[in-house]
């Protein structure tokens, strides 16, 4: 009996020693792979929906598996553990890359992304708190996120909480009053628990930022406002996000904000740098050419 028992408990070790094996394996795989998957669903599901916003999902994929595959303590099996790092994405549009992103990384099954859109089902057009698991907060109207992710960090810094807060705005969204708002609260707090990212593609709905209601220069603004001010001159590249980030992690004063100069629609030769894909799904021949493309 004593050695039945003995073999269970190495079974059990084998079992966990392999579990761990497989979570590490999978977190170290390259994540250029990862990106490009989470790139290929965001076309797909777009495509099948014939509708949604790709070109602001394509441009920020690197800075969402940066954080969801190497930096943000979470756990897709307890999508609600108390002491998670949290995510907000201010630009709500740009939920395919957070669903593609969720997805993969196994808070919900991928087959979810075919149903993106349609009525009843779990993923809407914009990213939903009650009942997307792994999504922690409800966005879309541009500008109320950030604000939100800044009462996050509030809190976390009045619990003395370790966990950290992560907001994803848009170079158009920051058009919006309620961001300046925001960003005065967060750097008076000294919430050095928050790191904001602005997703600068230069395009937002219907053409440059610089042309509609320039937010130039984004890091001076910033700066002036009390913040910790990182600029990435390619916001597609992991080794230069992951290089803020680190810069980020050692701020205790104030709030970091990254300016990353990305490439709308990335990845897909006729949507890179143009505003019409902004906000629509590609029909099925233009969707052939993006997955060409993604090969
Ligand atoms: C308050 C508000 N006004 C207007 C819209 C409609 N809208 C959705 S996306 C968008 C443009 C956003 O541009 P940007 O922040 O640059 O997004 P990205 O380029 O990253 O897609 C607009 C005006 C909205 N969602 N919320
Ligand atoms: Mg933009």
């Amino acid at each position: 009996m004593e050695k039945l028992n003995d073999v269970a408990k190495e079974i059990r070790r084998d079992i966990v020693k392999n579990v761990n094996k497989a979570s590490s394996a999978h977190l170290t795989e390259d994540l250029n792979d990862i990106a490009k998957e989470i790139r290929r669903d965001i076309v797909k599901c777009v495509s099948k929906a014939s509708s949604g916003h790709p070109g602001g999902s394509l441009s920020s994929v690197e800075i969402l598996t940066l954080l969801y595959f190497e930096k943000m303590n979470i756990d897709p099996a307890d999508p609600q553990k108390a002491d998670r790092d949290r995510f907000v994405l201010s630009k709500g549009h740009a939920a395919p890359v957070l669903y593609s992103t969720l997805a993969e990384r196994g808070f919900f099954p991928k087959e979810e992304l075919d149903h993106l859109r349609q009525l009843g089902a779990m993923l809407q057009g914009h990213p939903a708190m009650d009942h997307v698991p792994g999504v922690d907060m409800s966005t879309g109207s541009l500008g109320q996120g950030f604000s939100t992710a800044v009462g996050m960090a509030l809190g976390a810094k009045i619990q003395n909480a370790d966990w950290k807060t992560y907001a994803l705005l848009g170079d158009g969204e920051i058009q919006e009053g309620i961001i300046w708002e925001a960003a005065m609260v967060a750097a008076h707090y000294g919430l050095s628990n928050l790191t904001a990212f602005v997703d600068n593609n230069n395009l937002q709905i219907d053409g440059a930022v610089s042309d509609v209601m320039s937010p130039y220069p984004i890091d001076e603004k910033f700066a002036a406002f009390g913040w910790h001010v990182i600029n990435v001159a390619d916001g597609n590249n992991f080794d230069e996000l992951r290089a803020a980030l680190t810069l980020a992690e050692a701020e205790t004063e104030r709030p970091t904000v990254i300016v990353c100069k990305t490439v709308k629609g990335k990845g897909v030769s006729y949507m890179e740098n143009n505003a019409g894909w902004h906000g629509k799904g590609p029909n099925a021949e233009e969707l052939e050419i993006a997955l060409q493309d993604l090969a």
